[in-house]
């Protein structure tokens, strides 16, 4: 299998709570290589490219004001497998039932929003991660 990319972020309140060392460190020491790495307030527009396959669900306008609600950190991370690698750090998606010793798990809970804030969000497949990469390093 050729080397894949995956495009991470740290979500609002994943930076908010100092914790994207943590993430990025985490995702280091499992093997993966750091390729790109940015602190960016993204825009509507982007958010709205990047989400397009959840419009119109009851947790995609939450999801957006959310995201839009504080600086995220991108990064492009290099490896084997690394899409699926990741997404098993980063654990489901509920952060409140993710596996403890998963960056979700450990970090993540519901803290009574519409939306769940589970701090980090990972590619879920290589055309994913190619369309995401296109987004957040254009
Ligand atoms: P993931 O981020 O695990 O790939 P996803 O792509 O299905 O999950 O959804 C994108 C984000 O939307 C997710 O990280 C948090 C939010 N979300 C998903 N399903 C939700 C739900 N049922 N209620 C509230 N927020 C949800
Ligand atoms: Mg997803």
């Amino acid at each position: 299998m050729s080397i894949e990319r995956t495009l991470v972020l740290v979500k609002p309140d994943g930076v908010a709570r100092n914790l994207s060392g943590e993430v990025l460190a985490r995702i280091e020491a499992k093997g993966y290589t750091l390729a790109e790495l940015k602190k960016v307030n993204a825009t509507r527009e982007q958010l709205e490219a990047h989400y397009a396959e959840h419009a119109g669900k009851p947790f995609y306008e939450p999801l957006v004001e959310f995201m839009l609600s504080g600086p995220v950190v991108a990064a492009i991370f290099e490896g084997h497998r690394v899409i699926e690698g990741f997404r098993s750090l980063a654990g489901t998606t509920d952060p409140t039932t993710a596996a403890p010793g998963t960056i979700r798990g450990d970090f993540g809970r519901d803290w009574g929003a519409k939306v769940q804030q589970n701090l980090v969000h990972g590619s879920d497949s290589v055309e994913s991660a190619e369309r995401e990469i296109g987004i957040w390093f254009a």
